[in-house]
């Protein structure tokens, strides 16, 4: 995972690491192969911009020159830098509520949002919850069924639309059969979009409304890279949400929605 900037970053130590002393210049230049790095490997540039400074102002405050291995020092403080711009905060699901906690997952046309309920739901079943699934896709008939199928392989149960109601019917429907089915958490899988459209916020702030969940998970492709911050920004305006889930990220040669770099 995130292979490409790894292999990047790790040849920039390596190449310090026998350049023995460092002045001004060498620490320039390896700010700058950081920034392309971080840039290549699709990092937004706001975020690059605040590494990037981060480690210069950390870099300023050791005297690098008259150290012995500098470039373990350099690498030191771009770690740190790297690690803070992750976050290190790890924070849970909050499914306390007084109804059934219900988590909403949202997010645009293939970027794994049914995969991702199932999964979830699987994870939750497992921490012992009784999970229910929702298809609230009433767009795509295949998505049902492909929530039907994944519900089945896993043993959990879900609610699937009538034909002819809206997503808040079927939501509320669904609500209505998670109750009778002694459920202790919804997961509703929505109808994604090729872009964001008023219909889709519309249908969504009527599915928020009526569901009126714990979580609101954005669940993003992971290979979009700046797009999905674009993405992440419009959802964030319009119904808001809790958290993101990056879907795909095995696959993602570039790696840059997430700076987890091996060393
Ligand atoms: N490699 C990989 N593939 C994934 C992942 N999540 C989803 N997929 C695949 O991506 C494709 C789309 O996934 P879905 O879960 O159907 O995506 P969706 O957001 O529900 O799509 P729509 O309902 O059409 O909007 C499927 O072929 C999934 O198998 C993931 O984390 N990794
Ligand atoms: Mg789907």
């Amino acid at each position: 995972m995130f292979e490409s900037v790894s292999t990047k970053l790790n040849d920039i130590f390596f190449k310090l690491g026998k350049s023995g002393t460092l002045n001004e210049k060498d620490i320039e230049k390896v700010l700058r192969d950081i920034r392309i790095a971080l840039l290549e490997a699709d990092v937004g540039f706001k975020v690059v911009k605040h590494i990037t400074e981060n480690i210069k102002e950390k870099s300023s405050s050791v005297e690098l020159k008259s150290s012995v291995s500098p470039s373990q020092i350099i690498l030191k403080i771009t770690l740190e830098a790297l690690t803070s711009a992750l976050g290190s905060k790890v924070s849970e699901l909050q499914l306390k509520s007084e109804s059934i906690p219900v988590i909403l997952l949202v997010g645009l046309n293939g970027s794994g949002k049914t995969t991702t309920t199932a999964k979830l739901a699987l994870h939750l079943k497992n921490d012992g919850y009784a999970p229910i699934l929702v298809a609230a896709d009433i767009h795509r008939l295949a998505a049902v069924e492909q929530l039907n199928i994944l519900g089945d392989s896993l043993g959990i149960k879900v609610y699937s639309p009538k034909q002819g109601n809206s997503a808040g019917q079927v939501v509320n429907d669904g609500l209505k059969y998670a109750a009778e089915n002694d459920a202790t958490c919804i997961l509703i899988d929505t109808a994604g979009r090729f872009q964001i459209d008023d219909e889709l916020m519309k249908e969504l702030k009527e599915i928020y409304d009526i569901a009126n969940p714990v979580e609101t998970l954005l669940v993003l492709d992971s290979m979009a890279g700046q797009d999905a911050v674009n993405v992440a920004e419009k959802f964030a305006n319009d119904i808001g949400f809790t958290g993101i889930i990056l879907t795909k990220v095995v696959g993602d040669a570039r790696g840059g929605a997430a700076l987890s770099v091996v060393y």
